[in-house]
């Protein structure tokens, strides 16, 4: 069975349990949860992942290469600034989305620009945590087109 790298980087542990004005309610385990369902319905496994580390979110692209199918990430603040994680998913060779919970560009103008979206297949953001179902979807089309 394919799997799906769900990767979530810097302060997404949070998620759930600080500023829910702007993250919502809902935790990454909750995340987790729906992504498996739409997942299941397209035939794919997925794995959720969080660090607050870029050299372990960059680790855990490079062993995409060999594991995944695709990936799904929010970056987190390492969007606006990481080339080192842009460099990754430029070494991987499946699909790459991209999903922010909140309407980044509604926010402060450092947030506007994404490093990753230079290599992201789609993008997702404002749509609260039902984004990354969203996403997932897509990304079931994506490795299986009808
Ligand atoms: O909207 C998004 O998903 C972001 O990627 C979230 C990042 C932010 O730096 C990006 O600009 C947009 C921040 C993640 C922080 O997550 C928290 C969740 C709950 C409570 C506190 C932080």
């Amino acid at each position: 069975m394919q799997t799906v790298l769900i990767l979530n980087g810097p302060n997404l542990n949070l998620l759930g349990k600080r500023q829910p004005d702007i993250y919502g309610r809902e935790t990454l385990a909750d995340v987790e949860w729906a992504c498996r369902e739409v997942a299941t319905e397209f035939g794919f496994g997925i794995r959720l992942l969080q660090s607050n580390a870029e050299h372990q979110i960059i680790d855990w692209i490079h062993q995409a290469r060999e594991e995944a199918a695709g990936i799904i990430i929010n970056p987190g603040a390492y969007s606006h600034t990481s080339i080192a994680i842009l460099d990754a998913l430029n070494a991987f060779e499946g699909p790459v989305l991209e999903v922010h919970i909140s309407n980044i560009h509604k926010r402060e103008s450092f947030r506007h620009h994404s490093f990753v979206s230079q290599r992201a297949d789609g993008v997702i953001a404002g749509f609260g945590v039902e984004g990354y179902a969203l996403a997932t979807r897509r990304m079931g089309s994506l490795l299986r087109p009808r």
